[in-house]
């Protein structure tokens, strides 16, 4: 009886061995990869728009390069400071500028893509809290492939000097 017990948490312990193994490993790979995420993806300048505290949406611009070889497509943004989260990009239509939401940007391989004033841009809409000048909001942009990656864009009245390039058109 008490053989088999031995028997038995001697499978226990080697199961668990093994996980504590899988486990040293995987932390080790962490420790010794690149800090370039799976996608590629880095991110600069990212911000939002300051608004007056009765203004219950703003929106997020940032430059996303791709530095792989393949193209990257953002299918998500997500955020905890608003309600609704949405890619829009600005269109005009009957000599109107309006916006309208998109499912996914691409970013092209070795290239880079703008979220800028004028053109595509995060919507924030029904704010969980007024936004000011010096804070930042946590932005969660998820790739085709279904990596994320966490964004700190801080609120300005204005853009940062580098974004405040015009969109061109490609
Ligand atoms: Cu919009």
């Amino acid at each position: 009886m008490s053989q088999t017990l031995d028997q038995i948490s001697m499978v226990g312990l080697k199961k668990m061995h093994c996980v504590v193994g899988l486990l040293s490993t995987l932390l080790l790979l962490g420790s010794v990869a690149s800090p370039v995420r799976a996608d590629s993806l880095t991110i600069d300048n990212a911000w939002v728009r300051a608004m007056p505290p009765s203004v219950k949406s703003t929106a997020a611009y940032m430059k996303v390069t791709n530095g792989s070889d393949s193209p990257v497509e953002i299918v998500e943004v997500a955020s905890e400071a608003a309600d609704m989260v949405q890619m829009h990009e600005h269109s005009m239509k009957d000599g109107m500028m309006s916006m309208q939401q998109v499912f996914s940007v691409q970013v092209p391989a070795n290239s880079e893509f703008m979220f800028a004033p004028g053109g595509h841009h995060i919507m924030l809409m029904g704010l969980t809290a007024a936004l000011e000048e010096g804070d930042s909001v946590e932005l969660t942009l998820t790739t085709k492939s279904g990596n994320s990656q966490v964004v700190q864009a801080q609120v300005m009245k204005n853009p940062p000097a580098e974004a405040d390039t015009p969109v061109h058109a490609h």
